[in-house]
């Protein structure tokens, strides 16, 4: 193929998985642990706030050492050499990629640092307290503080400005998702219409691995260095 002028790469659980942040859907990922309905739908949230705070605060503490790992660094440095169009779309709500040192990366699924006020849509650090009685530092209600993440049945964060880059890419590159979760599934078909290169990047077959163009299947620390370099 031809050198790439635009660039788009999605990521997912996989390629954070060997820092140590649990993966979804692997054996013993987190969905084998608790129920998506529970902790990541907005019924679950008005259900048991309770419940999915703690399961978010959890998740928080189990960030505390975990550092980026050469596949992060790989994308950082890709990014850092490449003089095209670069975008980095990570489903990961870690925060390991600009942790590495990536800057133009958008979370499309939120992050597990930040609150969200669903009353007035302000974002806030979040803090180790924080819980739906917190006081919103924006608007002053108590009781609509929510972790700053996309949930089953939301619509995930910065559509626009992904699809924009998924019609002018011509190199799209898939790492360590397991391709079960739309809109983020159907990137692929997106850039390929747009008449990009498609490459898979992960450790085994995914769920759409046949609609890729090339792949390489193996860990992320290993197979992402030696595709960037
Ligand atoms: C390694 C590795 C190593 C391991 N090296 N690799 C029926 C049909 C189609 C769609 C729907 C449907 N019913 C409902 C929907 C929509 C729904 C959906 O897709 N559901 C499916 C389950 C069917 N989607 C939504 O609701 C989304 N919103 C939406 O669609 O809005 C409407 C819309 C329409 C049109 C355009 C735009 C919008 C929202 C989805 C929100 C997902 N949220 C979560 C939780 C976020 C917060 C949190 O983290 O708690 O996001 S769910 C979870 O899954 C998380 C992840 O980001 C996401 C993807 O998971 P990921 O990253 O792929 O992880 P795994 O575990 O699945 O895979 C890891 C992979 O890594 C594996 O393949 C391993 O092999 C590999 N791996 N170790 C390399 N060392």
């Amino acid at each position: 193929m031809n050198p790439p002028s635009s660039i788009v790469i999605l990521t997912g659980a996989g390629v954070s998985a060997e820092s140590g942040v649990d993966t979804f859907r692997d054996k013993g990922g987190i969905w084998s642990k608790v129920d998506y309905r529970d902790v990541a739908t907005p019924e679950g949230f008005a259900r048991d706030p309770a419940l999915v705070h703690d399961f978010y605060n959890a998740r928080r503490r189990g960030m505390a050492g975990v550092e980026p790992n050469a596949a992060h660094a790989a994308l950082a440095r890709l990014e850092r050499k490449f003089d095209g169009d670069f975008l980095l779309v990570t489903q990961n709500i870690d925060d390991l990629h600009e942790r590495a040192g990536s800057s133009k990366l958008i979370h499309m699924h939120g992050e597990l640092g930040k609150a969200l006020c669903a009353n007035c849509s302000n974002r806030h650090a979040w803090a180790a307290d924080m819980a739906t009685d917190t006081l919103c530092p924006a608007c002053g209600s108590t009781g609509y503080m929510r972790p700053d993440v996309v949930w089953f049945g939301e619509m995930p964060y910065h559509m626009e400005h992904i699809q924009a880059a998924l019609e002018a890419c011509d190199l799209f590159v898939s790492i360590g998702t397991s391709g079960n979760v739309y809109p983020a599934a159907g990137f692929v078909q997106e850039a390929q219409r747009a008449g990009a290169h498609t490459v898979e990047l992960n450790l085994e077959p995914s769920e759409g691995f046949s609609l890729f163009t090339e792949a390489e299947h193996g860990k992320a620390t290993e197979i992402v260095p030696k595709y960037v370099e």
